[in-house]
């Protein structure tokens, strides 16, 4: 089934016979017309477009058709193919307004007051109104589709994402902040602040940021952080410190960590130390809230969103969290933004290849256009099969969600779900910035040029596996998952990776996956038996190909249950093939090779720093 057909003697290697279309006819003609005589220099450079991003996806409609209840289905898909016109026509105007005007700081007025003013354009503004308007927080909270509804609003943001001009960053943290709230089960003095955060009202509507990161660093949040929390007689709190990374600086509100001083104004250390806290950028007059602006952050990406370093100098907070509980509670808020992190992820991939794509239709080399040059398609071919595998695991972590959230979720499924969450943002987080470079290079030198579009996605794209979370730091999270759980979470995993290859038993065409996924599953489970009687630095320096090797194996499963359902396409079979043929369990083939040997970290120094870092001199 995986057998490449041929179109006009030239070998691609997915779909059907595919008749030539009048565009692509054009070129030919163009391009047989002697150059004088061409009212156009052919197509050969022209813009490659894409249509409604929606009704293009075939993956995402059979997704939905085969999961989402008839009446649900119906009712969604109609909401989806009106929105993917609403981005088409009016949203991705803006999203490219948004880029050509980013944010402008101001820190004095003409007559020398400070003002510390962020000024956003109007096209930004208007973002934050469309997300109001098409409910991209309110749906995931209303719960109208019950247990689909994480889903569905996931899919909104997803088609949202690379025409939102950066404003997917606000939402995911506003996301974070209405899921911290609700996890504290909305206490009376947030219930305004949740009901605007999930308003589908623009007047309402709020964002909120996330301040997490200081000067010493954002990954060791327990150590990093020092900003001090003094209470006040009535109750409150006021925060003083700096916070050094500060995205969506112009949002209406904010969660933030800061260590609570005592009488002598002691605070304790470490992570035991921190509690979490809810405050008001500014007040209803716009003034902030005895917080001053530094300056702008000079990103090499997400330029239009507005980044700033904060002093906090006093401001008004409320303690929301127990006291010392800071990260626990902030963790609800780092796992919905890292899971929105996915969606970008997955949704920078399907656009650079949609571009990819329209691009090879359009661009003649070498005598043939280039979705004629079976080199060429293999490179797309290669990027839509990535893509294939970070959705079908997007959607897996939603579905999840969706089911935690309205206490559907077995035991199995919660910790499935929190294995997941960090295998997904790391490994998708990987697989969008390969995607985005190798997408770019499909383009030639086209690709390079900033008026393209095509160089914004990549930079946007290259922050993903950088912020909530590196890929080491999140490798270390798949470990504390596995900790926490004493090694429960790994049983679910491996038995839910073996049900779904049972559904893909009877596609004969599947075999050889099937048998690479269970051998791949084998190896997983003796790595980590071996694993249980080594040294704790063994398990520290193989969690990277730990976390890709879940990521790999259970995608595996997921290709192969969507090629093994009824309808399934010969497309859905070749993806799941050709995702099997990598190495599925690095991990095992690292460990056979030595890589987790104290030796090794020894090794890694001396190549690193030379051999004197292993005391041999120089
Ligand atoms: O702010 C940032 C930029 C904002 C932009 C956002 C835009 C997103 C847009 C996406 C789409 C467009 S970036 C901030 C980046 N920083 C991080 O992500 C933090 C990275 N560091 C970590 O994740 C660390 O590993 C920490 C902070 C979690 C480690 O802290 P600790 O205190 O050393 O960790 P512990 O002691 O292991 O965990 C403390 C508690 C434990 O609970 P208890 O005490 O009940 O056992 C953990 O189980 O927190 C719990 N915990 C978690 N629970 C820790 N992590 C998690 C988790 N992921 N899920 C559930």
């Amino acid at each position: 089934r995986c057998q490449a057909p041929s179109v006009k003697g030239i070998s691609t290697i997915v779909g059907q016979e595919q008749p030539v279309s009048t565009q692509e006819k054009q070129v030919l003609e163009d391009l047989e017309m002697p150059l004088a005589r061409r009212p156009t220099e052919t197509l050969f450079q022209e813009q490659p477009k894409t249509g409604n991003q929606y009704l293009e996806d075939t993956l995402l409609r059979s997704y939905l058709k085969t999961h989402l209840p008839p009446k649900i289905l119906e009712e969604v898909h109609q909401d989806l193919e009106r929105f993917g016109n609403r981005l088409l026509t009016k949203i991705q105007p803006l999203g490219w307004e948004c880029e050509l005007n980013p944010p402008v700081f101001r820190q004095f007025d003409a007559w020398g007051q400070r003002v510390d003013r962020i000024d956003t354009c109007s096209a930004w503004r208007r973002m934050k109104e469309i997300s109001a308007e098409e409910g991209l927080i309110a749906e995931a909270y209303e719960r109208r589709y019950s247990n689909w509804s994480r889903l569905y609003q996931a899919v909104k943001l997803y088609l949202f994402s690379t025409s939102s001009g950066g404003f997917s960053c606000p939402l995911a943290m506003t996301d974070g902040a209405a899921k911290v709230i609700e996890s504290l089960g909305i206490p009376g003095f947030l219930k305004s602040a949740f009901d605007r955060l999930t308003s589908r009202d623009p007047k309402k509507f709020w964002t909120s940021g996330q301040w997490m990161t200081e000067r010493r660093g954002g990954s060791d949040v327990a150590n990093g952080t020092e900003t001090v929390a003094r209470r006040q007689p009535d109750g409150t709190y006021r925060l003083y410190g700096f916070k050094w990374f500060t995205s969506a600086a112009d949002s209406d509100m904010t969660l933030t960590l800061a260590r609570i001083a005592d009488a002598e104004g002691q605070c304790p250390q470490g992570s035991r130390g921190l509690s979490l806290f809810f405050l008001r950028v500014r007040d209803e007059e716009g003034k902030l809230n005895n917080i001053q602006v530094q300056r702008l952050k000079d990103k090499l990406g997400t330029r239009q969103m507005a980044t700033a370093e904060l002093w906090l100098q006093g401001a008004r907070a409320e303690l929301i969290s127990a006291e010392g509980r800071g990260t626990a509670s902030i963790s609800n808020m780092l796992n919905i933004t890292r899971i929105h992190n996915v969606i970008a992820a997955v949704a920078s991939m399907r656009r650079m290849i949609s571009l990819s794509r329209e691009y090879a239709r359009r661009r003649v080399a070498f005598g043939k256009l280039l979705k004629d040059h079976p080199l060429h398609v293999q490179t797309i071919a290669r990027m839509e099969v990535q893509w294939r595998g970070a959705f079908l695991l997007l959607m897996e972590v939603v579905r999840l969600l969706g089911l935690a959230e309205t206490n559907l979720a077995s035991e199995q499924d919660q910790l499935l779900l929190r294995l997941l969450i960090p295998v997904a943002k790391l490994y998708t987080g990987k697989q969008a910035t390969a995607v985005a470079v190798e997408a770019m290079e499909s383009f030639g030198g086209q690709g390079y040029m900033e008026d393209t579009g095509v160089p914004v996605i990549l930079r946007d794209t290259l922050v993903l596996s950088i912020w909530e979370g590196t890929t080491n730091i999140l490798s270390l999270d798949v470990l504390r998952s596995l900790a926490k759980s004493q090694g429960q979470v790994m049983a679910v995993f491996l038995s839910t990776v073996q049900k779904k290859l049972e559904l893909a038993l009877g596609t004969a065409g599947l075999a050889p996956a099937l048998q690479r996924v269970r051998d791949a599953a084998g190896s997983l489970s003796q790595f980590l038996e071996k694993a249980g009687s080594e040294p704790a630095v063994t398990m520290e320096l193989a969690a990277r190909d730990f976390s890709y090797s879940l990521a790999r194996i259970y995608t595996g499963a997921l290709l192969m249950e969507h090629a093994a359902r009824p309808g399934a396409s010969s497309a859905d079979t070749c993806a799941a093939l050709r995702w099997c043929n990598q190495e599925l369990c690095p991990v095992a083939v690292e460990s056979g090779s030595g890589s987790y040997r104290a030796g090794a970290a020894l090794q890694d120094s001396a190549l690193v720093y030379g051999d004197s870092a292993m005391g041999y001199g120089d």
